[in-house]
């Protein structure tokens, strides 16, 4: 039995003021694509749909639109919300959908939704948990609270309302920050993970043959355990993904105890990269790119020694996405620590001032910047003089 793995849309997202809906558009098609060649026997999407508990109208369209392209290969499709989701919201209709293929878990009710599938080797359960915070398990269940001190305690609770027989195939969608001690999880920016509290151990998974996870944003197995996976986000959502490569996760259930794991590399309309070099060289480069490169979320490091005036203006007319500008010199490498100078009262101006460039940039005037100064420094006192 074959399934497409999918996490953390996060539909409606804006990364560095930029608005993401069209490369969301461009990046879900493709997901469709994958699905049309695959042919999976249903599709898994680990929470996250959406950014926001309100999404955009742009991103309930583009939901709305994903699902009609992907019930057009008429795939039932199995969805969990996510933290960043409001499960309520996301939920509207599950009860009518459901008789479509679509099955969308309702908000926690303290037992895992369960949907039984089957192929030649029997059956295939799915369990469908919602996101689960520890305080959302004591409160369904109050009498229990004092028991419930973890995360992983909130989330073996609630699986053991419907726990998985370890005779049948058992397959769960789940939002959680699942760890090992063996291996630690490779985080990243886009995450909206606490870690250290929010944990839940690997070990209470022990009866599924497959668990597809969503909310860390790089694809990883945890631990010792390759079919526990998160799958990642479709696109970088953060400058410290910038060299990863997005993907989507094909997983195949043989008969029990046989699962084959595969990815199918996802391609951006525009990617989020890096460029570093001098001010001129960059702007002389981006002559020969690719009309098709330009529209990436580029960060700039520019090594130039001396600040470049207008350079984000400059650089914007190559690469109108323009995502971050910092500099990479002997200032930015310096540890700078300002404090301020001693005997401030009884020194002139121009030392204090030559102090502090000091140790901004870690060199001193050039005979050209006193003299700048000094100039400067008497027209403020004639100013002075004359109010
Ligand atoms: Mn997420």
């Amino acid at each position: 039995m074959k399934f497409l793995h999918l996490s953390d849309l996060h539909l409606g997202k804006k990364v560095e003021q930029y608005d993401l809906i069209e490369d969301q558009e461009h990046i879900l098609g493709q997901i469709a694509e994958i699905a049309q060649a695959e042919k999976p026997d249903a599709i898994l999407i680990a929470g996250d749909i959406f950014d926001r508990s309100v999404p955009s109208e742009e991103a309930v369209h583009l939901w709305d639109r994903f699902l009609g392209d992907l019930a057009a290969g008429s795939i039932p499709i199995y969805v969990v919300p996510g933290n960043h989701d409001s499960a309520v919201r996301l939920s509207f209709g599950a009860g009518l959908l459901h008789n479509s293929g679509l099955h969308i878990a309702a908000p926690c009710t303290g037992s895992p939704e369960v949907f039984t599938l089957s192929d030649s080797f029997g059956e295939v359960r799915i369990y469908l948990l919602p996101f689960t915070s520890r305080r959302a398990a004591r409160d369904l269940f109050p009498e229990e609270s004092d028991e419930i001190k973890t995360y992983t305690d909130a989330v073996r609770r609630v699986l053991s309302t419907n726990p998985p027989d370890p005779a049948v195939r058992s397959v769960l969608v789940a939002h959680q920050y699942v760890t090992s001690d063996e291996d630690p999880c490779r985080r990243c920016d886009s995450e909206d993970v606490i870690g250290g509290v929010d944990n839940v151990d690997l070990s209470i998974f022990s009866d599924f043959d497959y668990v597809a996870l969503g909310h860390l944003h790089r694809p990883q197995k945890v631990g010792n355990r390759p079919e526990v996976r998160y799958c990642g986000t479709p696109l970088k959502y953060s400058r410290s993904e910038k060299d990863d490569t997005k993907s989507v996760t094909v997983v195949t259930l043989g008969e029990k105890g046989q699962v084959d794991i595969q990815t199918r590399p996802l391609i951006p309309l525009h990617d989020r990269r890096e460029i570093r070099g001098q001010f001129q060289q960059i702007l002389d480069e981006a002559k020969d790119i690719d009309e098709a490169r330009r529209g990436d979320y580029v960060y700039v490091v520019l090594t130039d020694e001396i600040e470049q005036p207008g350079a984000i203006e400059q650089l914007r007319t190559c690469y109108p996405n323009l995502a971050g500008l910092s500099y990479d010199n002997q200032r930015t490498r310096t540890e700078s620590n300002i404090t301020i100078p001693d005997n401030v009262e009884s020194r002139s101006i121009l030392e204090v001032f030559e102090e502090l460039f000091k140790t901004q940039n870690g060199k001193t005037f050039t005979d050209q910047q006193r003299e700048f100064l000094e100039t400067l420094i008497e027209e403020m006192g004639k100013e002075g003089a004359a109010a």
